[in-house]
């Protein structure tokens, strides 16, 4: 039964820490859940996820109390159905550059009469047998976050047409791509790529939407979390690069 804490907490005002996770084991997602995270987000933009190994990923996540999203693999309305379809609480959408991409992320995420999203039984929908599939289909358009991920420089241009688009939640900041898209590849701390990222943090934090952000340490988070970012995700790569790096480091020194 879909209740999503962490949109929940969101529209109180609050900030939520997730976690990117890119593994197909579910006890990786549930040790992981275990830790206290807000929401994961099963990463398959990046990596080899696929929606049958996310069926799987999202019990072991609400197993544990944790609200389980995923980025998915591109804006595509078919695409997108095939990952909610497996009962996520919502999605991230990479790449969306403009106002019509972005009202094309929400078509695909809501029911009529906000979207166009199939339905179906399915595992979202409980295969139709907790409720009428009339009623799941409001509950889920209530429930289920759309994050969009700004991380071009069109959408930084986009960003005022993007804040006023109706039924997002996230705006959610990929500095790494939008370093990129700047011709600054991984540079994150050039000055475009600050200035870029001011910019859509300023008029996001002027909406009614969340700010979001991906930070690699908790001194990041601290800082966007201080700037009011209330979206904030990091990966679980880096917790187990620098813990086996420091323990060997140690170890053999
Ligand atoms: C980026 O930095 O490009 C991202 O998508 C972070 O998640
Ligand atoms: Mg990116």
């Amino acid at each position: 039964m879909l209740r999503n804490a962490t949109k929940a907490r969101l529209l109180a005002g609050e900030t939520v820490f997730g976690c990117f996770v890119r593994y197909a084991e579910p006890a990786f997602t549930e040790f992981t859940a275990m830790q206290g995270w807000d929401f994961l987000v099963f990463d398959a933009e990046h990596g080899t996820l696929q929606p049958r190994d996310i069926e799987g990923l999202c019990r072991a996540a609400e197993l544990r109390g944790v609200t389980p999203l995923a980025r998915v693999t591109t804006n595509e309305a078919h695409v997108i159905l095939r990952f909610l379809d497996t009962g996520l609480h919502g999605v991230q959408v990479p790449w969306v550059n403009s106002a019509a991409e972005a009202e094309r992320a929400v078509r695909s995420v809501k029911y009529e009469p906000l979207g166009r999203r199939g339905l179906a039984g399915s595992r979202a929908s409980d295969w139709g047998m907790e409720e009428s599939i009339a009623d799941y289909t409001q509950r889920a358009n209530r429930e289920t976050l759309v994050v969009v991920q700004v991380e071009t420089q069109a959408a930084v241009e986009a960003i005022e047409d993007l804040v006023a688009i109706d039924g997002l939640d996230v705006l959610f900041i990929g500095p790494t791509d939008l370093s990129h898209s700047l011709g600054h590849p991984g540079d994150l701390s050039h000055p475009d790529v600050v200035a870029a990222m001011d910019r859509v943090a300023d008029t996001v934090l002027a909406s009614d939407k969340a700010l979001g952000i991906f930070v690699g340490s908790a001194a990041a988070a601290r800082t966007w979390r201080d700037r009011g970012a209330r979206y904030i995700i990091t990966g679980t790569d880096g917790f187990l690069r620098h813990g086996m790096q420091d323990y060997l480091t140690q170890v053999r020194s």
